[in-house]
């Protein structure tokens, strides 16, 4: 930026934008006022940079990376984009001159939660490194009017109610009415001329709703487009006119309801009609957006590979091969071999999970029914492969009236990307082990990350503080200078400073559990954090039953030499997953009982805010002492949580699963608190017949807790017999097998914790060490290995 601007510039702004775009005085106005007033002011402030941007990648001529996702978790904006802008201390002063509260200000901005979790998040934080790495990119999602629902417990239970956060103007989007977009469905394919002419029975209008993105410095921002569905035809005025109002409104409803609300499966492929609809909504309406920008500034479709980049964010816009070349075909008359071609050396993949249940598959009637001319030319790319690459027999996109869109993204990619050196592994050696044969050097990893702006910066000024008195602030956007910190390791009045800063963070979440949830959380406790969305493989149960083991043993001898501890749940299910539903149910009865406890409760509470997003992560992740990343090995991706807990100082307990292998490598081992099977045991130990019976039969501890919920301890046993049933019998996330392993470990964890020196000098350590972990290293990497693109320098 040019110059930064005062306090009472921004104070200015402010109250111009409260009278001239709130309509309001000062003496009427709202929070909500206020926080609408700041936002416009800070917006202002983004334009400039955004403008020039946009004008400097079309005027260079700029290759330019199109990220395509069904999700976008971005959380709240105006705290971001101040500490982006560099903004403080000028808006601080300003606001406090207005006689605001900041914090107010900014929790009054809804969650953007227009993701599940990893996935979404990790889409978020790829945007912000894009603008602050200054490389020319769009992402495209949908603009949905739901979010993800919000949770809230009643009786222990999960209840689900609609998000509504564009139920309110959102200060931060553009609605561009010139690029619109039809998006069509069904109908049939007519051959007119040899040529393939789709004739849809259905069409939307996708428009597009474009938000900047503000990169770390504040020049450079590039644009989210969310594309919102709309009719084609507003009013069926024939049916208006005869009175049937209601009717008359329908072919409006009917389009909205394409970008009407996120999926909150995140579990299992259901494959239903709509989220299909959704997926080709999104990626039709992106491509032709990419291409028309393309063809205005190049013409020669030859060209399209040399300035095109497009990431497809999983399989969900894998129809983006099919429809690339369709639209090449079709309207612009190539022979397939070529459209194929250029469609494969513009596109690539990334993998997100092995899970079975979560890979995509349509039916090849739906498909046929929903998208004709595209079943056709998927089938068309199936025979091609089949032809030129005499594959095995049972290798291939359709396979018993299936549409596999795993194979479909990979057949139709340039690289295919894992997500941790762990996840990229098994992708070669299992779901994608006979492609990568055929195409050995197209599957690469690119470990992922997160920005260390907001997750950081923004989340955690007290060590941010620290931080940059010790090493100056060039961590900020070159995160490796951390290092930099291991020469204060062994300095005890640094280490004093770093307690100091995480204490005042505990003291704050303490405050917040003792309003929220009437939980006493001591802040000289461990505060042991486990916040994610509800899995069976993620393993919230083993927690929860470490933490009935553990209640036992303090009953058992109550005098003893406790490490007073503090666990802390967040995290929601989706809706149809009943076994996710009945652990959240489990963790409310066990810590309902145990919170009461008058025997244990110093040493032991339980607190499980209910409704965890972006913004209470940003709360939580900063006061921890203790990260939970302990996924059945070989089943997280990778996981982002994991490296935003590192790099804000709490210690990782954790098995060798995706990107906690190079977590514990680079913070080195002694550093980490190690359990469990690796992938390699874990799958050898689920084919061992009754695994689960013997482990528990071995386990005193995993007994009496199993035991204890069987006898209705924690509320009604009969909520609990599946779960019990599954644990006995089946136990397919080998949480039994795992038990005692993870038991003997939390008791390391409390002795490391009773050293406070020690465990300073390894949470120091854990900072210092990284660097590695954020999205600008991850996204220089896709720049490097994928996309073949440069940044514009300044
Ligand atoms: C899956 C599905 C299945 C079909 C229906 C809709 C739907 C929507 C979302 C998903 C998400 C699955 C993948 C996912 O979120 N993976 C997570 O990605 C993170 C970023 O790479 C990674 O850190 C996590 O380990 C991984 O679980």
């Amino acid at each position: 930026m040019t110059h930064a601007p005062s306090a009472q510039d921004l104070r200015e702004k402010i109250l111009y934008h409260l009278t001239h775009t709130q309509g309001r005085g000062p003496e009427f106005a709202t929070v909500f006022d206020w926080r609408l007033a700041v936002s416009f002011a800070v917006r202002d402030l983004m334009v400039g940079p955004w403008v020039d941007a946009i004008r400097a990648a079309r005027d260079q001529g700029a290759k330019r990376v199109y990220y395509l996702s069904m999700e976008f978790l971005i959380g709240r904006i105006l705290g971001d984009a101040i500490i982006n802008l560099r903004l403080e201390p000028a808006m601080g002063e300003a606001l406090t001159q207005l006689g605001l509260d900041e914090q107010e200000i900014l929790d009054n901005e809804p969650d953007a939660a227009l993701g599940n979790g990893g996935l979404g998040r990790l889409a978020a934080c790829f945007m912000e490194s894009l603008s602050s790495l200054r490389c020319p990119a769009f992402g495209y999602g949908i603009r949905y009017e739901h979010g993800l629902f919000r949770q809230s417990f009643e009786n222990g239970q999960q209840v689900e109610r609609p998000e509504d956060w564009l139920n309110q103007p959102h200060p931060w989007e553009f609605v561009r009415i010139d690029y619109s977009y039809r998006i069509g469905f069904k109908g049939h394919v007519e051959t007119v001329d040899g040529r393939a002419v789709w004739q849809p029975g259905e069409s939307v209008i996708a428009r597009a709703y474009d938000t900047p993105v503000i990169g770390w410095g504040g020049d450079w921002a590039n644009s989210l487009r969310l594309w919102g569905a709309h009719p084609t035809t507003l009013l069926d005025l024939p049916r208006f006119n005869a009175g049937d109002y209601t009717a008359a409104a329908e072919p409006e409803a009917l389009a909205r309801t394409l970008s009407r609300v996120l999926y909150p499966d995140d579990t299992t492929e259901s494959g239903k009609e709509l989220r299909l609809k959704q997926e080709y909504f999104l990626t039709s309406a992106a491509l032709q957006d990419i291409l028309r920008r393309f063809l205005a500034e190049h013409g020669d479709l030859d060209l399209l590979p040399q300035k095109v980049a497009i990431q497809l964010n999983d399989t969900h816009p894998a129809i983006a091969g099919p429809e690339l070349i369709r639209l090449l075909m079709d309207d612009h008359g190539l022979p397939f071999a070529r459209a194929r071609d250029l469609a494969r050396a513009t596109l690539n993949y990334t993998n997100h999970t092995l899970l079975p249940e979560a890979l995509e598959r349509w039916s090849t009637w739906l498909m046929g029914r929903i998208l004709p001319r595209h079943m056709q030319i998927i089938q068309m790319i199936d025979d091609d492969h089949r032809d030129t690459t005499n594959r095995p027999a049972h290798v291939g996109i359709v396979h018993n009236d299936q549409v596999h869109m795993g194979e479909l993204a990979f057949i139709m990619s340039g690289k295919v990307n894992g997500v941790s050196a762990l996840h990229t592994d098994l992708v070669r050696d299992t779901v994608f082990a006979d492609l990568h044969k055929l195409h050995p050097g197209r599957i690469v990893n690119q470990t992922n990350g997160v920005t260390p702006r907001r997750w950081l910066r923004m989340s955690n000024p007290s060590l941010t503080r620290l931080l940059d008195d010790t090493i100056g602030t060039g961590w900020t956007s070159d995160l490796d200078q951390l290092k930099g910190l291991e020469a204060h390791a062994d300095d005890a009045g640094f280490r004093d400073s770093l307690r100091a800063a995480k204490r005042a963070n505990k003291i704050w979440l303490s405050n917040g559990l003792l309003a929220d949830l009437g939980v006493k959380a001591d802040p000289d406790a461990i505060f042991d954090v486990q916040i994610k969305r509800m899995h069976e493989y993620k393993r919230q149960l083993l927690n929860i039953l470490e933490a009935i083991a553990l209640w036992q043993r303090i009953h058992d001898d109550p005098n003893g030499n406790w490490a007073p501890r503090v666990k802390i749940f967040g995290g929601k299910a989706a809706p149809g997953y009943w076994l996710a539903k009945s652990v959240i149910h489990l963790i409310n009865d066990v810590a309902a009982t145990i919170n009461s406890d008058p025997v244990t409760s110093k040493f032991l509470q339980i607190a499980y805010p209910s409704n965890y997003n972006v913004s209470m992560a940003e709360d939580l992740i900063p006061a921890a002492d203790l990260s939970e990343q302990i996924s059945t090995a070989g089943k997280e991706a990778s996981g982002t949580g994991n490296m935003k807990f590192t790099m804000n100082g709490a210690l990782t307990i954790g098995t060798l699963d995706g990107a906690n292998v190079e977590i514990r490598e680079l913070v080195g081992p002694e550093n980490f608190f190690l359990f469990g099977l690796t992938a390699d045991e874990a799958a050898a130990e689920k084919a061992r017949h009754g695994h689960a019976r013997a482990a528990i039969e071995a386990s005193e501890d995993l007994k009496v807790a199993l035991q204890l919920i069987a006898e209705g301890r924690f509320g009604r046993a009969e909520s609990y017999y599946s779960l019990l049933d599954r644990t006995w019998n089946d136990d397919p996330f080998l949480v039994a097998s795992d038990f005692d392993a993870y038991f003997a470990t939390q008791r390391k964890v409390d002795r490391a914790f009773a050293d406070t020196a020690d465990w300073d000098r390894m949470a120091a350590l854990n900072i210092a060490r990284s660097g590695f972990f954020s999205s600008d290293r991850t996204i220089r990497g896709y720049m490097r290995d994928i996309w073949d693109t440069q940044a514009i320098t300044a």
